[in-house]
């Protein structure tokens, strides 16, 4: 009788693990049955005990994505009993998006996105920002619903040789509608990313990388465990604001659209995979997008301003994606190198510039001091913030372009949402027409040469130049405006 139970007791069992091999190569979100969220009652004693802040920060921490799943971050235990989830699965799928990065310049991408609704798709890029604490579990389960297989690799990070994401060493690709757990215990904290490693010449500058957080424990550490895109970050954890007023995730990326126009302009998924990993050529190829946070200048300006009050301390959390070192550069201010690659710098060795090289890959974490001290900080007003390399100035070879942004004191911010020039002299507006990116508009006012817009190329002599004709690198205007989603009536 006792074996009869035994034996019934091992069906159930190997029943119960059959469904648990189900639910890792189960084909639709909506089939998968989700562990449910740590119960939120249990956080509302830190919530009673915290302040302001803490408050806040909890609401951040519990508040759904909008237009994701409700379960696509879950917050799951609270292991050690100290206020703060210990164990959290970020669900995310893969998303092809049609982004304007600057005006009139719609490019696709594809991204991990947190696993959206039957309808919605809170996909953007770059992908989200990850955010866990020290000694968590981490469950990252992404669902594969684009037409080309893909993996996660933790960057950085440390983790089992089998969750490292290289199909080719350790780990099958992530075939089209099927779902893999990579699953961690989240080490040292510091600044880390993860990206696709199908296919790494190609994927990652698609879009498939976003940034990774390790924060430092603490007791009731809540914070928003996914901040979609990058950019400001509104709910800092405990040791960050032990040391600073504001946090800012900055994702530079460079591209070359001739890549992103692939997959926007075929339609047979044979073809697409073809003619990017095959026709090709990565080492032929020349960025012409440069993108903070997703966006190219005039956008950045609108969408990654870096907002600061004097006498403050911000911290600037830096990863390059793209595929050449970036050079940034900070007007007025000199920040202070605090990490790199999400090592701590030691204190004797933290370097203060003007200019901070970023190697493609690289984590660089800097130190804002803001202020009119004239070491760090030359007073308040709106300072450019830029990579200091030429093209990067420039959408396409027109500038003002590329991953301009600004540090903007308190009060230089207009009703606009985009920075005033305390001189009245500065307007953005030329910088949102699409023509002038399309080079129709003249750089400088006809003004200058004693004309107007409409004489403006008339009369010029049409004689061939001094020494005869040459040639320079010149603007690519044979290729036609590609199909815009946005346009099109779904
Ligand atoms: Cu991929």
């Amino acid at each position: 009788m006792i074996e009869m139970r035994r034996l019934v007791l091992l069906i159930l069992i190997a029943a119960l693990l059959l469904g648990g091999a189900t639910f890792l190569i189960a084909h639709d979100p909506a089939d998968l049955e989700f562990v449910p969220n740590l119960d939120r009652f249990a956080l509302t004693a830190a919530y009673r005990r915290g302040g302001e802040v803490e408050r806040a920060n909890l609401e951040a921490e519990l508040t759904p994505i909008p237009g994701a799943d409700d379960n696509a971050v879950q917050l799951v235990r609270d292991i050690d009993g100290d206020g703060d989830p210990d164990e959290i699965h970020f669900h995310l799928e893969v998303v092809e998006i049609q982004e304007e990065v600057y005006p009139g310049e719609y490019v696709t991408f594809w991204v991990f996105a947190p696993l959206g609704t039957a309808m919605t798709s809170p996909a953007r890029l770059p992908s989200p920002t990850l955010r866990v604490e020290e000694g968590d579990i981490v469950e990252i389960t992404l669902y594969n619903t684009h037409y080309l297989p893909h993996t996660i690799h933790l960057h950085g990070t440390s983790q089992d040789n089998n969750m490292d994401g290289v199909p080719h060493m350790t780990n099958e690709e992530v075939q089209p509608g099927h779902a893999f757990t990579y699953r961690f215990v989240a080490g040292k904290p510091g600044t880390f990313w993860y990206h696709c490693h199908v296919q790494d010449q190609i994927h990652p500058s698609m879009g498939l990388a976003g940034m990774l957080i390790i924060e430092p424990n603490r007791p009731n550490n809540n914070f928003a465990h996914l901040v979609p895109g990058a950019g400001r970050i509104t709910s800092m954890s405990k040791a960050t604001r032990e040391q600073y007023q504001n946090e800012y995730s900055l994702v530079y990326m460079d591209i070359d659209d001739h890549l992103n126009r692939i997959p926007a302009a075929y339609s047979d998924p044979r073809e697409i995979e073809k003619l990017m990993h095959r026709d090709y050529d990565v080492t032929q190829a020349k960025s012409n997008i440069f993108l903070l946070n997703g966006r190219s200048f005039p956008f950045t300006l609108r969408d990654s301003p870096i907002l600061v009050k004097p006498d403050e301390l911000t911290k600037l959390r830096v990863l390059n994606i793209g595929p050449r070192s970036i050079f940034l550069h900070t007007h007025g201010h000199h920040p202070t190198l605090t990490d790199l690659d999400g090592y701590p710098v030691p204190k004797e060795a933290q370097i203060t510039r003007d200019v901070f090289d970023v190697g493609p890959g690289q984590r660089a974490d800097l130190a804002l001091h803001t202020g009119s001290d004239g070491y760090y900080a030359a007073g308040p007003g709106v300072w450019l913030v830029h990579d200091h390399a030429q093209p990067a100035a420039t959408n396409k070879g027109i500038n003002p372009g590329g991953d301009h942004t600004a540090i903007i004191y308190d009060g230089f911010l207009g009703d606009d949402g985009l920075p005033k020039d305390p001189t009245g002299h500065a307007s953005h507006e030329p910088y949102f027409n699409p023509d002038y990116y399309k080079g129709k508009v003249p750089v400088f006012d006809p003004k200058i040469f004693g004309t107007t817009l409409e004489n403006y190329e008339k009369g010029w002599p049409t004689t061939p130049p001094a020494g005869g004709n040459f040639d320079y690198p010149k603007r690519e205007d044979n290729l036609a405006p590609l199909p815009r989603l946005d346009l099109i009536d779904a």
